[in-house]
């Protein structure tokens, strides 16, 4: 039986600063539902990679005295390694400066062109070089110092230069139908409503080359024009996959793309300038685009001006990598802007992990180390509490499934901690620990109920937390071939041996404290 596909990629990073903690978010995120989708059986393909052409990148490298293509080597490089620090388990890792890049690129633009959707005139108008973007005149406002800013607060300079222009314009209508008979296609709803808005006033043909500069993709037949970085970066999500080989196996099996995520600045170019460019192009648009919110430290979003920025290896070194992931996932609604400050960081850690799933596990396996001869222990017929509980575990897949689906990640936190909650309420109704003075048997069953438990929260945990889940299972005594969803409904083995317990999850210290 084929496996059902998933697609699912993070915006390509401008390699023209280092990496921090908002670029690990958008990759965490595609993480876990990769590997969720990978355990429910689906074939995934995840991927994720660097923009490295404009005027952005030029200049960063020009202002370092470096060679371009050496400065995007050397910045790639540290967002690849970012991905393995994060323990990503992206499939690909692409690169704008690669071959396979730049001949997708070309095939695009000679299909746009071939569509009648590309003509040449001039550009004279707005750009932001930070946010490679135009902007019109009536957005444009004065920034209180002879300079000129962009709703963003990104600086815009006035271009003029010869441009070719592709005709978005004549995708208003049909992008409005798509966005209609597609209700889920932008997301979260607040986001939709802004993309709704903006194409409903109307769409002006977009510009798509440069002439002043050289750093890019030069357009096929007029190599003074380089490609609108934008046009270039949107177009990775079809190069990973072989294009313009449609025939390849992973186009065929993946495209279109399940969903792109993406950080909220990004929306306009993902949900109106890349369908456009599809539908122009007469190639199959992805089914969504998930523009989730910006992590904001001590309430304010992270700026290398303001100072505040923080980095995933600092993160880690300070929490662990497991805590983090589960941290970014569990605090911020996704979809919405993340404030976080070490405060809330380390008071969910501890109560979350340390004294809820880590003290359960810890105790549980504790006791059955020292009192079932380091066994899983055997069931002797199951009381009605024990059940219920069971019936609970044995229902979170469903459920849990779902708000993977929305993308509601902290909301499946929130249920599959709801259960280690319940189980450590119903562990000290039970009380193990004077049953086995009192009725063996019963102290067995009870072990058992909630070994089963912490078997479905370690199995729904994998993708958030995979070492510190891995462990778990270890301990719980599950064999790796029995860790999928499909395994799910598989039982512990009564009587089979467990390795010594050890804590995962330690109390962590505030720095101040
Ligand atoms: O926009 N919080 O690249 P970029 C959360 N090359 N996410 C953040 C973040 C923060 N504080 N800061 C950055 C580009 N991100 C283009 C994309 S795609 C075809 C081309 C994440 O280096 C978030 O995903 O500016 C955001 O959209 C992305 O990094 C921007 O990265």
């Amino acid at each position: 039986m084929t496996r059902p596909s998933f697609f699912i990629t993070t915006p390509i990073y401008y390699v023209n600063a280092a990496p921090h903690i908002g670029h690990a978010y958008s990759g965490l995120a595609c993480d876990v539902l990769a590997r969720f989708k990978r355990l429910d059986g689906y074939d995934v393909h995840f991927l994720t990679g660097t923009d490295e052409h404009g005027q952005k990148v030029e200049t960063a490298a020009r202002n370092r005295a470096v060679d371009t293509r050496a400065y995007c080597d050397q910045v790639s490089a540290n967002f690849r390694e970012l991905a393995q620090v994060m323990n990503l388990s992206n499939d690909d890792f692409i690169r704008t400066t690669e071959q396979r890049h730049y001949d997708s690129c070309q095939a695009l633009w000679r299909a746009l062109d071939s569509a009648g959707q590309i003509y040449r005139n001039s550009y004279n108008g707005w750009y932001s070089v930070s946010d490679e973007a135009y902007y019109d005149t009536e957005e444009i406002q004065d920034d209180g110092n002879g300079g000129k800013v962009a709703p963003t607060g990104s600086a815009v300079e006035w271009i003029e230069e010869p441009s070719y222009f592709f005709r978005l314009s004549d995708w208003q209508q049909p992008l409005l139908d798509f966005y209609a008979a597609h209700p889920d296609f932008i997301q979260p709803a607040s986001r939709r409503n802004e993309i709704l808005r903006f194409v409903e006033s109307g769409l002006q043909d977009l510009s798509i080359s440069r002439t002043k500069f050289s750093w890019g993709i030069p357009v096929p037949d007029d190599p003074d024009h380089v490609m609108y970085v934008w046009l270039d970066a949107l177009t990775n999500y079809i190069t990973a996959l072989g294009y313009p080989n449609t025939e390849d196996p992973r186009y065929q099996k993946f495209w279109p793309a399940n969903v792109h995520v993406i950080g909220k600045e990004i929306s306009r170019f993902h949900a109106v300038y890349w369908p456009a460019m599809l539908m122009a192009a007469k190639l199959p648009l992805p089914a969504k685009v998930y523009a989730h919110g910006l992590l904001m430290r001590d309430g304010r979003k992270m700026s290398k001006s303001i100072g505040n920025v923080v980095t995933a290896q600092e993160m880690i070194g300070q929490i662990g990598l497991d805590a983090l992931r589960y941290f970014l996932m569990r605090e911020v609604p996704f979809g919405q802007d993340g404030v976080y400050s070490d405060q809330t960081l380390y008071a969910r850690l501890n109560s979350d992990l340390a004294n809820d799933l880590g003290n359960l596990a810890q105790r549980t396996l504790s006791f059955v180390a020292k009192h079932c001869s380091a066994q899983v222990p055997a069931s002797s017929g199951f009381q009605d509490e024990d059940s219920a509980i069971l019936r609970r575990a044995a229902g979170l897949l469903d459920n849990v499934r779902t708000l993977m689906d929305e993308m509601a990640y902290h909301r499946a936190l929130t249920e599959i901690m709801a259960l280690a909650s319940e189980a450590n309420r119903y562990i000290d109704a039970m009380a193990p620990w004077t049953l086995r003075k009192t009725d063996t048997d019963r102290m067995q069953t009870v072990l058992y109920v909630i070994m089963e438990v912490l078997r479905a929260i370690a199995l729904l945990l994998q993708p958030f937390m995979p070492d510190a889940m891995s462990r778990m299972l270890d301990q719980l005594g599950v064999s790796s071939e029995k860790r999928t969803f499909a395994d799910y409904d598989s039982k512990l083995d009564s009587g089979n041996t467990l390795p010594a317990p050890e804590p995962i999850f330690p109390r962590l210290t505030p720095p101040e404290e």
